[in-house]
C-alpha cells in the first residue's frame, strides 16, 4: 500500500536531520565560548625566556580585550612581588608597562585578568636575566 511508504521516510527523514541540529548547536555554543573567554596568545618576555641584556618592557597579548579595573600583573622574584602598572593598551587585548630593573636571576610575571564575560583567568611566565 502505498500510504505506509510514507511514514517510513518521515521517520528516517527526522532521523537524520536531528544530528545535524545538535550539531548545530554545538557549533553555536562552541562560537559562544570561544568569544567569551580569553586566553594569552602571547607574551614579551615569553615563557621561558633567557636574556643577556634585560628587558625594560613587558607586553602581553591576550584573545579579547581584557577589564582593565580587575586585571592585574606583579613580577615575581626571589619570593617578592612587584606590582607591573601597565601603560598602554589597546582595544585588540594587548597589554604592556615597563619592567623595574632586573638583575641577574630568575622572574616570574603572574598575570590575572578578568574577560569581559567576567570569567578569570591566570597565568605565570618565567623568565630568566643572565
Ligand atoms: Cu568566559
Amino acid at each position: 500500500m502505498q500510504p505506509l511508504a510514507a511514514p517510513d521516510a518521515s521517520v528516517q527523514a527526522h532521523n537524520q536531520g536531528l544530528p545535524w541540529i545538535l550539531l548545530l548547536g554545538l557549533w553555536l555554543t562552541g562560537i559562544q565560548t570561544a568569544q567569551a573567554h580569553t586566553y594569552l596568545l602571547a607574551s614579551r618576555p615569553a615563557a621561558g625566556s633567557i636574556h643577556a641584556t634585560a628587558p625594560q618592557r613587558f607586553v602581553l597579548r591576550f584573545q579579547t580585550p581584557v577589564e582593565n579595573r580587575f586585571s592585574h600583573y606583579v613580577l615575581v622574584h626571589q619570593g617578592k612581588a612587584t606590582p607591573l602598572k601597565p601603560d598602554h593598551r589597546n582595544d585588540h587585548g594587548s597589554i604592556s608597562g615597563p619592567l623595574p630593573n632586573l638583575s641577574a636571576g630568575s622572574y616570574q610575571l603572574r598575570w590575572s585578568v578578568m574577560a569581559r564575560d567576567g570569567h578569570r583567568q591566570e597565568g605565570s611566565i618565567p623568565f630568566q636575566v643572565r
